[in-house]
């Protein structure tokens, strides 16, 4: 009975800008980053190379965008030549989604444009229609590939699978595309591209469905628990939202056989991750207390010193009990962003509790400037303005009783 290897990668994101969003990467970071870009697509050729799979396949958003620069072009398709003899098949996505003026269109501007520039290998293909085309796998006559290029957003009501005839094929059937799982458990916030369901996707009867665009990896389950594809992730963790990206996939595939989750191995693609920490500062009142559940976080998320670190704190910090914990994270890791604009000063005052008389004489500073931040409080219909209350509450509270004013 025939077996197949199959190492599948994408959503790369070649051409990405690194240094925006939350992670805020610095310049020089920036560009080292940049660099481990490109590593992962030559880590994946050399484990091609090496291990010799049936074939590649790469399943959309191997570019930021369907014009990349000539740069990152070359790069790519001297990448992905380097893997010949093995069959590359590659089926474009919403970022490199295939148009007129693509990389991918042999006649474009930009392909044409670049002079001696490298041209896609003869091993690779790449899909470029906007329905399902199949092709025979080189050197394995009982197996063949489908696959179907990303065009543009179509309404829901169009499925992504509707055209795909219901194989009764004997053989190994692939199939290669960019869509999104209808209720994928690990989606994140990507947009929805070529919408399908695992209930589709096993009526129409192929033996493993390779798909792109979610960028943390995992399996597609039929109804009945049966694997029938899989997401090999983000190859590479190009923002914050990247938690868990960073991986490529390979499996091993038998024509008359279910496949089993066992048979689908994720390896790391990416030699740094992106951790995205939430750290409840409730409680503490000393720096060695922060310290400890500082690391009890870090461990939690295997953090390694190569990695990059998004911590947010959150609660309320005891009095006088400084926060300064990006410095240290920043020695420890490759890059490190602490956010604790969302904790509050630990102080016992309710706005919301009902008006009380005004303080007498003996009252101190404190209590008659918390009574008066009550009545604005109160009497604001605004929830801004009441955000901006409390603010300023805990900004004279600061002033009051610590004599200095720590912003926030
Ligand atoms: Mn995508």
């Amino acid at each position: 009975m025939e077996r197949l290897r199959l190492a599948q990668l994408s959503d790369l994101h070649l051409g990405a800008c690194l240094s925006g969003g939350k992670l805020a990467l610095p310049q020089a970071k920036a560009e080292k980053r940049r660099a481990d870009h490109r590593q992962c697509l030559t880590r994946f050729a050399a484990h091609v190379r090496e291990t010799r799979p049936a074939a590649a396949l790469i399943p959309g958003d191997l570019f930021d965008s369907t014009e990349p620069d000539i740069d990152d072009l070359n790069f790519a398709i001297n990448t992905l030549n380097a893997m010949a003899p093995v069959p590359v098949f590659l089926a474009p996505g919403n970022h490199d989604a295939y148009a007129p003026s693509s990389c991918y269109n042999l006649h474009s501007a930009l392909y044409q444009s670049r002079g001696s520039g490298p041209k896609w290998g003869s091993h690779i293909r790449i899909f470029t229609a906007d329905h399902f085309e199949s092709v025979p796998l080189p050197g394995h006559p009982a197996a063949s590939v489908s696959g179907v290029a990303f065009h543009r957003h179509l309404p829901d009501t169009q499925r992504a699978l509707i055209e795909l005839p219901r194989t009764s094929q004997d053989g190994i059937r692939i199939l290669l595309f960019h869509g999104s799982m209808e209720n994928y458990p690990r989606a994140g916030s990507d947009r929805e591209v070529l919408p399908f369901t695992p209930a589709e996707l096993e009526r129409a009867g192929y033996t493993y469905a390779a798909v792109g665009h979610y960028h943390r990896g995992g399996v597609i389950a039929g109804e009945r628990g049966g694997v029938l594809g899989a997401y090999a992730g983000a190859a590479f963790a190009s923002s914050l939202s990247d938690e868990g990206a960073g991986t490529w996939l390979d499996l091993e595939l038998a024509a008359h056989e279910p496949l089993q989750e066992s048979a689908l191995h994720w390896h790391r693609c990416d030699d740094r991750a992106v951790h995205r920490l939430q750290m409840d500062v409730t409680g503490v009142t000393d720096t060695a207390a922060l310290s400890q559940r500082l690391e009890e976080h870090l461990a939690a998320a295997k953090a390694g010193p190569r990695d990059l670190i998004h911590l947010t704190l959150h609660g309320r910090i005891a009095r006088g009990v400084p926060l300064d914990l990006r410095q240290p994270l920043a020695e420890r890791f490759f890059h490190a962003v602490v956010d604790d604009s969302q904790v509050e000063p630990d102080y016992a005052v309710d706005l919301s509790a009902p008006d009380a008389k005004e303080p007498g004489l003996a009252a101190t500073s404190e209590d008659l400037f918390v009574w008066r931040m009550r009545q604005l409080y109160r009497q604001t219909p605004s929830e801004d303005e009441r955000a901006r209350i409390k603010e300023a509450l805990y900004y004279g509270l600061d002033a009051l009783t610590l004599g200095e004013v720590h912003l926030r």
